[in-house]
């Protein structure tokens, strides 16, 4: 069954987004030749639209005869002295089975030095809806490794998410040498939206584009741009992931990543180790003979749109 869906937008909410994809898509056509006199800035992306909080049917009956709060996970794991550009996320929100339409309000907290990019939420909520919100937490570098508690509590309810801050070389990265490490880029549109570090963020998907998930280059129509993620020592590296803008509106093979070499840093030196060409797909797995560097680098050479770099996620291994 579809779910009836509204969306309530919410000033208080500044801070945050739940954004779909937003980009303006340049006509497809390959790369310019250098006589094209389109202006750069006539295929800039668009800014995200307003900051949202979503209201839908509830997606199950837990609670019934209560107000609830609900967590899109069960933990969470925050690096301490992460790129305070890509703080980690967790859906927050309440389900209304009180049996009566209320305005609802769900307070957010955390146990020790940690601060929640919200100390709350407040919305109308119909009986048998429930709401959803991004939170957003840093850790700034000098908070202690160790367990915390993100605690929400609406009407008599209470949950606790556990929250590990942890050291970047104690992070689980399921075998990624990239999560979370450093990202830096020749340039970045100034929206802000599209920060370089989106892009070890952990999510591959392009549903948060333009909600700081992936990185977009500032400077249109003007090629290579660089990307570069050190992995904090020496790695063997043998196989770099790249995902690049795809969805249905925007798909790969119109506004994704065309051409790009990647490159690893070995002894200080960039060594191009895969050449990708053409491509129209929203993932590329390049795998090389195993080189032991410190670094990473995607040197972008053209997109399907002619104009930006547009990357979601790159994974290392
Ligand atoms: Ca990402």
């Amino acid at each position: 069954m579809k779910s009836k869906r509204i969306t309530l937008a919410v000033a208080a909410l500044a801070a945050v987004a739940i954004a779909g994809p937003v980009v303006a898509v340049a006509e497809a056509g390959g790369e310019p030749g250098p006589a094209v006199r389109t202006p750069p800035e006539a295929v800039a992306p668009q800014e995200q639209p307003a900051p949202a909080v979503e209201v839908r049917a509830a997606r199950d009956g837990a609670g019934k005869g209560r107000l609830v709060p609900i967590a899109g996970v069960d933990k969470l794991a925050v690096v301490a002295g992460a790129d305070p550009d890509c703080p980690a996320a967790i859906q927050v929100g309440m389900r209304n089975q009180s049996g009566k339409n209320v305005y609802a309000d769900m307070l957010v907290a955390f146990d020790g030095p940690l601060r929640p990019s919200r100390p709350m939420v407040s919305s109308y909520l119909p009986s048998g809806y429930e709401l959803g919100a991004k939170l957003l937490l840093a850790a700034p570098p000098d908070v202690t490794p160790g367990d915390y508690g993100l605690n929400l509590e609406a009407g008599d309810e209470r949950l606790a998410v556990p929250v590990s801050v942890v050291g970047i070389d104690d992070l689980d990265n399921g075998g990624n040498l990239a999560l979370r490490r450093p990202a830096a880029a020749s340039s970045t549109v100034l929206s802000g939206n599209y920060p370089a570090c989106g892009v070890v963020d952990g999510d591959n998907t392009s549903d948060g584009w333009a909600g700081g998930n992936g990185w977009n280059d500032g400077t249109s129509r003007v090629w290579p741009d660089t990307l570069d993620i050190t992995l904090g020592a020496p790695r063997q590296v043998s196989r770099v992931d790249l995902y690049t803008l795809d969805t249905e509106r925007y798909p790969a093979a119109k506004v994704g990543l065309r051409d790009w070499d990647v490159q690893v840093r070995v002894a200080g030196e960039w060594r191009t180790v895969a050449e990708v060409r053409g491509n129209v797909t929203g993932m590329v797995r390049s795998d090389f003979t195993a080189v032991n560097g410190d670094a990473v680098r995607i040197v972008t050479l053209a997109s399907n749109s002619g104009d930006y770099s547009r990357v979601i996620e790159v994974k290392v291994r």
